[in-house]
């Protein structure tokens, strides 16, 4: 099955000049300066780096497709505007964290070259699955903030075969994914490429690139790294608020059991024509056992070992 996508003449030429692959059975990718990306995606991702203008004040979630971002998004919503909405009016209760922390080039700028941000809220609050070297130059120099989440690299490529099945409608040949995978070939990758970048940012430049990962979070059970969050973000978390317990009521709020049961994220879609729903499938650290055999899981751990020797970077694979 291919996908149909309407280009016009500037997307033909740009994607003509890219190396490209058939790849995960069903569409194309094209490399785009070291990542791979779907067609519809390159165009927009370059409008985005020619005509973004970064605020000083904005806040980036930057993530690898799968890997935490509509939990990270509901977070940084919930911890940035806490003294606008408390936990209990909160703009999550009646709207997906996808629509209230729209993404740069998979919505704001595909098909629309130059959008209108004026009428944004403030603080603005982007979302992002680009590679840290792909930023717009606005985002990369001036003083905004850049939260990144990743997620181990088995339980990343089975969330996205899952959610990219649904998407597509049909099931998708695993061995031909999980063999793309591991080559770098996956939307917004290589995997490892998308993680170090980040990670060397994050080392050389702490105040602006914070560095999360999802198997951490799922294990905050005492706030640490919300607070970590909040002292990132530039607003942290007061003695009062600590004590009155807005740190355990954003943390509820935006945990994966009530997100997943709000109405509002039943029904309707946020992101291309991808259903809420698809966005909360089981959220836990290590489904991968349920889909994977041990050669796959040799294969990819045998990789991961080698690309992040040496970095500082372990991921936790099992619950
Ligand atoms: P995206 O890149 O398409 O935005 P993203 O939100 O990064 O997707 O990832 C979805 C994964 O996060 C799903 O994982 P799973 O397939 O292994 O289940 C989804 O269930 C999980 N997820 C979504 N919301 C939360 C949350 N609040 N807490 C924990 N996990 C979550």
């Amino acid at each position: 099955m291919e996908e149909i996508h309407q280009k016009n003449d500037e997307e033909d030429e740009l994607l003509s000049s890219l190396p490209k692959v058939w790849a995960w059975g069903f569409t194309y990718m094209y490399n785009y300066k070291g990542f791979w990306y779907r067609p519809q995606v390159t165009q927009s991702m370059v409008s985005c780096q020619k005509h973004f203008e970064a605020q000083n004040t904005d806040t980036i979630i930057a993530t690898f497709p799968k890997s935490g971002t509509t939990w990270l998004k509901a977070l940084s919503f919930a911890i940035l505007t806490r003294a606008q909405y408390p936990s209990s009016q909160s703009p999550l209760l009646s709207f997906n964290p996808h629509h209230l922390v729209p993404f740069l080039e998979f919505e704001l700028y595909l098909n629309k070259p130059v959008p209108d941000l004026s009428a944004l809220p403030s603080p603005r609050i982007f979302g992002t699955h680009m590679a840290y070297s792909l930023l717009p130059e606005s985002i990369q120099n001036s003083t905004c903030r850049v939260v990144y989440i990743c997620r181990n690299p088995l339980d990343a490529f089975v969330s996205l075969w899952h959610f990219i099945n649904k998407g597509v409608g049909e099931t998708l040949p695993l061995e031909e994914c999980f063999d793309d995978f591991c080559q770098g070939i996956a939307g917004c990758g290589p995997f490892f490429d998308h993680v170090l970048g980040y990670w060397k940012q994050s080392l050389e430049r702490p105040y602006k690139v914070l560095f999360l990962t999802y198997e951490d979070l799922k294990e905050d059970t005492t706030g640490t790294h919300l607070k970590r969050l909040a002292e990132f973000l530039g607003c942290p978390f007061s003695l009062e608020e600590e004590r009155d317990g807005v740190i355990e009521e954003i943390s509820k709020l935006c945990s994966f059991n009530m997100l997943k049961d709000m109405e509002h994220n039943k029904t309707g879609n946020s992101i291309l024509d991808f259903e809420n729903k698809t966005l909360f499938r089981r959220g836990e650290v290590g489904d991968w056992i349920n889909l994977l055999t041990p050669e796959m899981v040799e294969r990819l751990t045998n990789i991961m070992e080698q690309k992040l020797a040496g970095s500082g970077i372990v991921f936790k694979l099992g619950p």
